[in-house]
């Protein structure tokens, strides 16, 4: 059976989750439900990155213990995991003490083997971004990324020999060219890796809060290689069995672009050093924006998560976070542009396509889904075969909007089927009996198939379809090898019931 393993990154707990999270933690969501649905073993990993500065800053501002902040928040980001629908596998979090020893043999062992060595050192750092810029880096002095200016820190620390890997790094680059998606993003990691590596401090001295370096107990490791390993670790302990062997190497790490340079350059090249095999793919998807600015928690800008599916609902979310904006680019979202897409296509164009199914099997044939009878199935039956190459070839790349698109074209297709058939007036004349079922069964077997596809999407409200159709809606009724057309059931009963989508006033 093919493996697919998939991960997103641990976030931050110096704050409350924003939509951002959401958004990766839907998005690696979507992309495990599909391959269930086409019979994969697949591991979803999230959680949290808990060491650090910034959680460390956050536990002093509250008067707590970094180990108190950190379990309250903690809390706030699996709910977010949980809200979201998240059929993640495991939540890591680095201050689990599995994680914390694994950490500690793999840089021991990169220790040993001569690839970490200590250095003073003084240089800025960002303690948002927890990495130190050169000054070339800089924007008027400051961070790119937060606006802040960074702090002078003067430290003995240890170093991980990146400098070493630069050619073996290039030398993979150019053997796997999809190994950062899309090729934009790849190529900028290429020449990041191509202009030149130095060697990487992979200790703080005067931080206390993270993992002791074993061979030095008064330094810790440096958060960023803590988190990275958390690819690799949760394996280890997630189960009783060591997943490892199973689901290593990763299919995909998710992110955004801020943290691009970690996972292209660091990541493969820690691994390289300890003999692991590098992930399969990157996929850096874009930022969401509100008012034309990435959301932070930095920058105070965010939008409550709980606050929008609260209000709307959690799959009209999801679906909003990959239809609005192409995923792989940046986009603005906005209540707005919430509100209308809902409106326009959620409650009308597949909510009442729904309803008015329901209703018309109801009124013309006692609500059983009628036989396929003289139809138009050799037409629909050629558009869905084509619907699964493409809404599949485009999840088999990650493109996450581009599927929707190609689901809601056929969605669509199904609405205008009905105007342009007008089943109440073939329900006029009994002549019209085999025409009427033929069209009948159309809808149903159409949204049928648009259930099954857009099941990762909104988990909840496709099993809703399925359930009012009278089909069958569990685990192996939604594999997608029956998204074939003609394995609607004819003879069940619909159920009628209030409004998928209420339309919003
Ligand atoms: O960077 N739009 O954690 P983090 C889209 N702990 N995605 C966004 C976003 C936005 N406006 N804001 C955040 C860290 N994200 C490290 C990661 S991994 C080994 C360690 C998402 O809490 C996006 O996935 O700052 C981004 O890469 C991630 O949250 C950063 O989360």
């Amino acid at each position: 059976m093919n493996t697919f393993y998939i991960t997103t990154p641990i976030y931050y707990v110096n704050d409350v989750p924003h939509i951002g999270h959401a958004y990766t933690t839907i998005a690696a969501d979507i992309l495990a439900r599909h391959h269930r649905q086409l019979g994969e073993d697949v591991f979803f990993l999230t959680g949290t990155d808990e060491h650090g500065n910034p959680a460390a800053r956050a536990a002093q501002k509250r008067g707590l213990t970094p180990s108190e902040h950190v379990d309250e928040m903690v809390l706030k980001f699996r709910e977010l995991a949980s809200k979201v629908n998240a059929t993640n596998d495991f939540f890591i979090r680095t201050t689990d003490p599995e994680h914390c020893e694994a950490v500690q043999s793999f840089i021991q062992q990169l220790y040993d083997k001569g690839d970490i060595y200590l250095k003073s050192y003084s240089g800025l750092y960002c303690s948002s971004c927890e990495t130190f810029y050169p000054e070339k880096d800089l924007l008027d002095g400051k961070c790119p990324d937060h606006g802040t200016v960074p702090e002078l820190i003067e430290e003995e620390n240890y170093f991980f020999r990146l400098s070493r890997y630069q050619q073996a790094l290039l030398d993979f680059y150019d053997g796997h060219p999809d190994f950062v998606k899309p090729s934009t993003r790849f190529n900028e990691a290429r020449s990041f890796i191509e202009r030149g590596l130095d060697d990487v401090s992979i200790s703080r001295a005067t931080l206390k809060w993270g993992i002791p370096i074993p061979w030095d107990q008064k330094q810790v490791v440096y958060v960023w290689v803590d988190a990275l390993l958390n690819y690799i670790t949760a394996l280890k302990y997630a189960s009783p069995e060591n997943l490892l062997p199973r689901y290593w190497p990763a299919n995909y790490h998710l992110m955004a672009k801020d943290i691009l340079k970690f996972h292209a350059v660091i990541w493969p090249a820690l691994l390289m050093a300890s003999g692991y095999e590098l992930p399969h793919h990157l996929f850096i998807h874009g930022y969401l924006l509100m008012g034309g600015q990435k959301m932070s928690k930095t920058r105070g800008n965010v939008l409550d998560p709980f606050e929008v599916m609260d209000k709307y609902g959690v799959d009209a979310f999801r679906f909003y976070c990959f239809r609005e904006v192409t995923f792989g680019q940046d986009g603005v979202i906005s209540m707005e542009g919430f509100e209308s897409r809902y409106n326009a296509e959620l409650a009308n164009e597949l909510g009442n396509l729904v309803s008015r199914t329901v209703a018309m099997v109801s009124k013309y044939c006692d609500g059983v889904v009628p036989e396929p009878g003289e139809g138009d199935s050799s037409r629909f039956s050629a558009l869905v075969q084509r619907l699964g190459i493409d809404s599949g070839a485009a999840l088999a790349n990650v493109e996450l909007t581009g599927c929707l698109e190609s689901i809601w074209h056929f969605v669509r297709t199904l609405n205008k089927h009905v105007e342009d058939s007008a089943p109440w007036n073939l329900a006029k004349d009994e002549a019209n009996r085999t025409q009427l079922d033929g069209v009948l069964y159309e809808l149903v077997e159409g949204l049928r198939i648009c259930a099954l596809l857009l099941h990762p999407y909104m988990p909840e409200k496709t099993v809703e379809i399925l359930r009012r159709l009278g089909q069958g809606h569990g685990t192996d009724d939604l594999a997608l090898e029956n998204a074939e057309w003609g394995r609607a059931r004819p003879g069940s009963i619909v159920v009628a019931g209030e409004p998928l989508f209420p339309k919003l006033v």
